[in-house]
């Protein structure tokens, strides 16, 4: 019987293992309830999403996710599994492309595909106004003047804008401070108009 010669048998590597080179950017979403999903190419107006995604397997020591914005290093995590989620902030009007990366002291690796969307959340230059509030119930039926008393259950709110809205904006509508509802808005003639309307009750 002839025995395997002793330098056959496998040894540990001493070698520090390869960089993970397989990263994906699974999602970015906004922060907050729902992390509704920002799609790739998308808009948002959040300025601190979340990217998550996975690894092909799991890192080894000393090393870290790092997020990339724009190309500049902005955040890392330490993920124990395949999966990471790394959360940015700070983001202000523009457009931005997230790709991710894996780092240790010695090496780099090579991005992940990227993530690309856009942020709009700064102050509307687009200023709309209430013109009127329409009473159309009753034996008396008009535009209510201020603090005069309307048996409307659903007045409408009508009103206008300094400027078309751009696409994906929404013109939002109060009462006491509450959001009740979206305007419905033409663009052309910029004129605002409530749908549903509000319903108020008299105490
Ligand atoms: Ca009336």
């Amino acid at each position: 019987m002839i025995q395997a010669p002793l330098d056959c048998v496998a040894t540990p590597a001493t070698t520090a293992p390869p960089l993970i080179t397989v990263l994906t950017i699974v999602t970015v979403t906004e922060s907050g309830i729902g992390s509704p999903v920002i799609p790739q190419n998308g808009l948002t107006a959040s300025a601190a999403p979340v990217v998550s995604g996975t690894l092909s397997n799991v890192l080894a020591p000393g090393q870290v996710v790092e997020l990339l914005r724009n190309g500049a290093r902005v955040a890392t995590a330490s993920p124990t599994g395949t999966s990471f989620s790394i959360a940015d902030s700070g983001l202000t009007s523009g457009s931005y492309t997230y790709t991710v990366r894996v780092a240790s002291d010695a090496a780099l690796s090579l991005p992940s595909t990227s993530y690309s969307f856009a942020v709009d959340n700064g102050v509307p230059a687009e200023r709309p106004v209430i013109t009127s509030v329409t009473d159309n119930v009753g034996l008396v039926q008009a535009d209510l003047l201020s603090g005069v008393g309307s048996d409307d259950q659903t007045p409408r709110l009508n009103g206008s804008l300094s400027a078309s809205l751009p696409a994906g904006s929404v013109v939002q509508v109060f009462r006491n401070d509450a959001l009740i509802g979206l305007a419905t808005v033409s663009g052309t003639d910029r004129q605002v108009r409530l749908l549903p309307s509000p319903v108020i009750r008299r105490a």
